[in-house]
């Protein structure tokens, strides 16, 4: 490698290792028990979701690439940004469509992608330092909810969170990281943010519920975390995938359920699960478009504008701190 590291390490190993630790005691002694979906990121996890994305089930990726791929110039137009910031980036895949536009429109100078994946990070930095001469590219390995005070600041900033990674959050965690981050970025500088919108269960449970099984194995993929990195000994096998449709809530919630009474040993926890137990993994709220309105306007946001893609299933929205 000729060139710099390009990544700015926020989560060391040590810092995780103890966020994990505390999550685990915390979620697995609740009742129901619960994991936040962050752990599901390790390299393998990573992968498995960038194989989730090309599923026939899994439209929100399809979909919102298709706005921007409609709109990527009308954003530029509008932002003019100079910094493209990227939260929960991953692959970074379809802020290409942005990157082309902004670099097209002449204004962009620096983009910064920030992820926990330190593995998805390397790859998509490298990537897109190669694809793109004469961009400044710095990754930063941290956690959107934070990590805000890290970003780098001044000069017409736009910040792209996708793929509706902001319905993983809990309404209240929602409402405190739309605050933070409104706080975190100056008068006139932009979100671009991502939703999946509510729909027929019909589409909406297959898309956690594929027929191939991936979400499945991305699903069970956090207790072969917990098993690596905590020495706990999950049968990963004996928990079955669930994905259910909350009405009331408007979130699809991720379960693993034991097939069978089992005994788990992580940490210093030694845990029963009854048969049939189901412990939560994650949720992904789906929005009403006044539902993404009322959120952003509650933390200091004005709206713009909002595309949606031709069959109304994902909304981008771009608000202006
Ligand atoms: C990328 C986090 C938004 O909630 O749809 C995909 C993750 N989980 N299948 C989502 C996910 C199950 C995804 N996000």
């Amino acid at each position: 490698r000729v060139t710099a590291d390009p990544l700015e390490i926020y989560l060391e190993e040590r810092d995780l290792d103890r966020a994990l630790r505390e999550d685990v005691r915390t979620g697995l002694t609740a009742v129901p028990r619960w994991l936040p979906p962050k752990w599901f990121y390790d390299a393998r996890g990573s992968e498995l979701f960038e194989e989730i994305t090309r599923l026939p089930e899994y439209y929100p990726t399809r979909a919102e690439r298709s706005v921007l791929a409609a709109r990527a110039g009308e954003i530029a137009r509008l932002t003019d940004a100079k910094t493209l910031i990227e939260l929960g980036s991953g692959s970074s895949e379809k802020t290409r469509l942005l990157l082309d536009a902004l670099t097209a429109h002449g204004s962009l100078g620096t983009f910064v992608p920030l992820d926990v994946s330190v593995s998805a990070l390397r790859q998509s930095t490298a990537d897109i330092a190669a694809a793109y001469p004469g961009l400044r590219v710095r990754g930063i390995v941290g956690d959107f909810t934070r990590h805000l005070d890290r970003l780098p600041t001044g000069g017409r900033r736009l910040v792209a969170f996708l793929g509706g990674t902001i319905g993983n959050l809990l309404p209240a965690e929602r409402a405190t990281f739309l605050a933070a981050l409104r706080s975190a970025l100056e008068r006139g500088d932009w979100l671009l943010l991502g939703t999946d919108l509510v729909k027929d269960p019909g589409v909406l449970v297959p898309a956690y519920d594929d027929a191939a099984g991936v979400t499945a194995e991305f699903n069970r993929n956090v207790l072969r975390v917990l098993n690596r990195e905590l020495g706990a000994d999950f049968d990963v096998d004996a928990f079955d995938h669930v994905a259910v449709w909350d009405p009331d809530r408007r979130w699809i919630e991720m379960r693993l359920r034991a097939r069978q009474p089992m005994r788990v040993r992580v940490l210093d926890l030694d845990l029963t699960f009854a048969a049939g137990e189901e412990m939560r993994t994650e949720i992904s709220a789906k929005f009403r478009p006044a539902d993404v309105d009322a959120e952003l306007a509650a933390a200091g946001f004005t709206g713009q504008a909002r595309w949606t893609d031709d069959d109304g299933l994902f909304a981008v929205t771009l608000a202006q701190a």
